[in-house]
């Protein structure tokens, strides 16, 4: 007789900034870990989980993975959006895990088996000042990483997402029960960002991969000749240039310039995306596991994609968690068009609370060897760490209107 899923939970753990982890256990004692960490959202995402979606898998078969996935995307009546498809995703990887366990065998061989050796892995670097951040981006070369996105301050700003004065590392979110209030002022980040990546390029030399990511804060016009002004710098891509909505923008941007185009960090679905991809409108596309409706949803996305030359590239920020993380450095090994996976890197303590036999090494990802996603959660530590409300800041231009993310 087949297995079946006897108990399903969801842990809450903050070691350092937030996470949403689903537990699923089968009768034969063999557990399942999902990710569904939102962030800024993250207790909607778990009522979500525990309210709707785990009655809802106690006694079904977890070797049914497609079957589930098709059950919660389309016995919904209402599909899609963040915390849907986060919560669909959790059960997709939990279930991915319970049947690698089952069989012995790491995730990426029940995808097809490793297209790679390696999976080239970018991080971060960033820093207010130019000469600081050459130095920045100079020191991640040493680590080992073939490729860095860089990061800036903007003279007559006091703040920038993603850019801390005195921090080494960023924190997409900071504590608190409001977000923070960040400055944005497109013409000045349009004055000086061309200054800026240029520097880098003349510091490090042509042949690290620099990559600069614009938040989606500008107009389709102010992201065409932002994509021209840098197209000496030779970057690997400009990311997020415009709001995910307007689709037609990148367009625009596109018929302008031939800087590499990547978007998709917020996309849910395929249909977030195809009409980007078969319109050949951008180079990467930067859906995650963990926000894209897990490993099944986010294979048949690339599936589309490879078709029209749109590469992989998923997204991996400190909030999402190493389970999700780990699944992906698994699809990256398997699928044949990712390209490249963000490895934004965690603070020690998440490392602790999640065991993991993925690693890093000399700018490269390695899935490891142990079977399913092999990320394991340590509850005990993890219940050392309660909830605690973070939010990602907004920012308002120097009017005070808020500008979009
Ligand atoms: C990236 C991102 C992050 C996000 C954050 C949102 O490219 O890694 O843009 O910094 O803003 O993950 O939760
Ligand atoms: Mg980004």
């Amino acid at each position: 007789m087949s297995d079946r899923i006897v108990s399903t939970d969801v842990i809450i753990t903050s070691p350092g900034r937030n996470y949403v982890t689903l537990k699923l256990t089968t009768a034969d004692g063999i557990v399942g870990y999902g990710d569904a960490t939102v962030n800024g959202r993250e207790l909607a995402v778990a009522s979500y989980l525990r309210d709707h979606v785990a009655p809802l898998l106690i006694g079904r078969d977890p070797s049914r993975i497609e079957d589930t996935w098709q059950y919660l995307y389309r016995g919904a009546y209402w599909r899609r959006g963040p915390i849907t498809m986060a919560a669909i995703g959790a059960v997709d990887v939990a279930l991915w895990d319970i049947h690698g366990k089952t069989l012995g065998a790491p995730l990426y061989k029940l995808l097809g088996g490793a297209v790679r050796d390696r999976l080239l892995a970018y991080t971060h670097a960033f820093a207010w000042e130019t000469p600081a951040l050459c130095e920045a981006v100079e020191a991640r070369r040493e680590q080992g990483f073939r490729a860095v996105r860089a990061q800036f301050g903007v003279p007559g700003l006091t703040t920038v997402y993603g850019v801390h004065k005195d921090a080494e590392q960023y924190e997409p979110a900071t504590r608190g029960v409001a977000p923070a209030e960040e400055e944005w002022d497109p013409a000045a980040y349009l004055r000086h960002a061309p200054t800026a990546l240029a520097a880098v390029r003349d510091h490090v030399g042509p042949e690290l991969e620099l990559l600069h990511d614009a938040h989606h804060r500008l107009t389709p016009q102010q992201a065409a000749r932002l994509g021209q002004a840098l197209e000496p710098v030779d970057l690997y891509w400009l990311e997020d240039v415009t709001p995910a909505e307007n689709q037609d923008a990148l367009r625009l941007v596109r018929e302008h310039t031939t800087t590499p185009l990547a978007i998709g960090e917020v996309f849910n679905s395929v249909y977030d995306l195809h009409h980007l991809v078969t319109g050949q409108l951008i180079d990467f596309v930067r859906a995650a596991v963990v926000h894209a409706g897990g490993v099944s949803h986010l294979r048949k996305i690339l599936h589309l994609a490879e078709v029209y030359q749109v590469r992989g590239a998923p997204h991996g920020p400190s909030d999402v968690s190493p389970v999700s993380f780990g699944a992906s450095v698994h699809l990256g090994m398997a699928a044949h068009n990712i390209a490249i996976q963000e490895y934004m890197g965690y603070d020690e303590r998440v490392h602790e609370v999640f065991p993991h036999a993925w690693s890093y090494r000399d700018g490269h990802l390695y899935p490891g060897d142990a079977p399913g996603v092999g990320v394991d959660l340590d509850e005990r530590l993890a219940s050392k760490y309660p909830y605690d409300p973070a939010y990602l800041p907004v920012a308002r231009r120097l009017d005070g209107t808020l500008t979009d993310w």
